[in-house]
């Protein structure tokens, strides 16, 4: 067992008992990829597996799953709503390298400086995220320009022990997702053009934005070639922009 298996396991557990969980579809030759790494004794096999869903409100909801020994495991968990529903993403980024672990969990708003969206989708998430903070503590240095895509409620933290993984982040994880499907089950469509538009842009923006600059772009294309990342990245990871050009 890998330290986040656990945290899709869970996930995918209540996804189906809270939703109507569909088949989304991955394309060939990415739903599982495996690699050997390092050299001698030092070699390891990083096996990168991915799932995805949709579900009535929601476009895709997806997980890459990066295995490659105890040092180096990673679950990258978004769910895209579909565009006429002002939802936030859930996003979660659960990474442990040689150095440590690095968390992000939150519920990133389409709309980061809108007071009403923020009554709406980061007041109820508050105390959550306060009853975590004790525990899990500001994570420090984290990219300016990524500020606009999160809530403030968001949990950036960087735990030394994988206790604190499997305790406080795990609940933290569940309380979060439960709460993000709370807000599913209260979503109203948007029909209102001008919103339905201002929503197709923050979807993009955001999409644009993670895309351009995954963090694990370095990592993917040591292990798997520049050709096989560009085409998880654009055709799966971040597939709003192909899916959009497809319809259209
Ligand atoms: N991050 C992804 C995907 C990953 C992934 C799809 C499947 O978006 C992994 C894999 N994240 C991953 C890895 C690292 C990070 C780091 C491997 C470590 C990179 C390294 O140190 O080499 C949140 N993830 C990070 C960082 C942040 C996030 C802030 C630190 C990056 C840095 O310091 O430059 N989640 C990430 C993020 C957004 C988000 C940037 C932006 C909207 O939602």
């Amino acid at each position: 067992m890998t330290l986040y298996q656990p945290f899709l396991d869970y996930a995918i557990a209540l996804l189906r008992d809270r939703l109507d969980l569909q088949p989304y579809p991955i394309p060939t030759g990415f739903e599982s990829k495996s690699a050997l790494v390092g050299k001698g004794k030092h070699q390891e096999e990083v096996l990168t597996t991915s799932t995805a869903f949709s579900a009535p409100k929601l476009r895709q909801i997806r997980a890459a799953h990066v295995q490659g020994g105890k040092s180096l495991q990673v679950l990258n968990f978004v769910i895209f709503p579909h565009l006429n529903y002002d939802l936030p993403f859930f996003g979660a980024d659960l990474v442990t390298l040689p150095g440590g672990h690095l968390i992000a969990l939150d519920m990133q708003p389409l709309f980061r400086d809108n007071a009403a969206y923020q009554q709406k989708y980061t007041q109820p998430i508050l105390p959550i995220f306060t009853a975590y903070q004790q525990h899990l503590p500001w994570g420090g240095d984290f990219p300016e320009e990524a500020r606009p895509f999160f809530s403030p409620a968001f949990l950036w933290t960087r735990p030394q022990q994988d206790e604190a993984v499997e305790t406080h982040v795990f609940a933290a994880f569940k309380d979060y997702l439960q709460a993000y499907l709370n807000f599913v089950d209260q979503a109203q469509p948007v029909t209102d053009s001008h919103s339905l538009a201002d929503i197709e842009q923050a979807q993009l923006r955001y999409l644009r934005y993670r895309s351009e600059k995954d963090p694990a772009r370095g990592m993917f294309t040591r292990f798997y070639g520049t050709e096989w990342t560009e085409e998880y990245i654009h055709g799966f990871l971040f597939d709003l922009e192909r899916k959009l050009a497809a319809v259209n």
